[in-house]
């Protein structure tokens, strides 16, 4: 599955990742969204194209008439972007995996489940937020596959928003069952399993770049002679991002 897309002159591609708002809790959150808007009133000019990487909030959960309280600035500037017609892309990330169609049809932008190619400008990107790809990490897969079923959804539906959002916030925050531990060797290239996929990937299809969040550790490295590897990073601690002007991609660093 291919998407082209097309910039128009003197416009950039953005690419953002892993934001957690609402962690660890609200005043500390408020802070990072206050970084994270103001980063988005300042690609407002120029961006072309914006892609998010998934992991937007710490706690996601989609009622069927319920939506969570808060972040509604953030989402009011993605909606104003994809109001004048600005493509937005939303990738789902391990934390907001409950997405079902407020973002599609409320602030009208693309939401994606899976990983998925695109050309933008000649160049092809092979886009996802990370989890579960690659052969490690079985445990999480089994907890995806569960928190995934439509009977277990449907359960949770019926808990009281109250209890169903306080209850996502603790195993999202304290539990760390969604999340799996952070790991620390990850910030070496070696046994990296995401740079491994990339790697894997590339041998069966040559890309450009090969974009992900969810490690939380913003990255940057060749995986082959014209192919590289961007992890994003966070808006936690590295507040990190990446530009594509069509013709370069780089990874930035917004100075909060
Ligand atoms: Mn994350």
């Amino acid at each position: 599955m291919e998407n082209k897309i097309a910039i128009p002159k003197g416009k950039k591609v953005f690419f953002a990742s892993d934001n957690h708002l609402g962690a660890p809790n609200f005043n500390e959150s408020k802070i990072r969204e206050s970084h994270f808007l103001k980063w988005l009133n300042y690609v407002d000019k120029e961006v072309g194209a914006l892609f998010l990487l998934g992991d937007l909030f710490d706690f996601w959960y989609e009622y069927k008439t319920v939506v969570p309280k808060g972040f509604v600035r953030v989402l009011g500037k993605i909606a104003e972007i994809s109001d004048r017609g600005i493509p937005v892309y939303f990738f789902v990330g391990n934390h907001d995996q409950w997405m079902i169609n407020y973002f599609e049809e409320e602030l009208g932008i693309k939401v994606y489940y899976q990983t998925r190619e695109f050309q933008i400008e000649g160049k092809t990107f092979f886009i996802g937020h990370g989890d579960g790809l690659g052969p490690n990490d079985i445990g999480y897969k089994i907890m995806k596959k569960i928190f995934r079923n439509s009977f277990f959804q449907t359960m949770f539906r019926w808990i009281h928003p109250d209890i169903g959002m306080k209850l996502g916030h603790y195993f999202s925050v304290k539990n760390k069952i969604i999340s799996g531990k952070r790991n620390e060797k990850l910030q070496k290239q070696e046994n990296n399993w995401l740079i491994d996929y990339a790697k894997m990937k590339n041998k069966v299809k040559k890309r450009d770049f090969y974009l992900f969040g969810h490690q939380h550790y913003p990255c940057d490295i060749k995986i082959d002679k014209e192919s590289r590897y961007i992890n994003l990073g966070d808006w936690i601690d590295h507040y990190s991002y990446a530009e594509f002007d069509g013709d370069e991609l780089k990874l930035k660093y917004w100075d909060i």
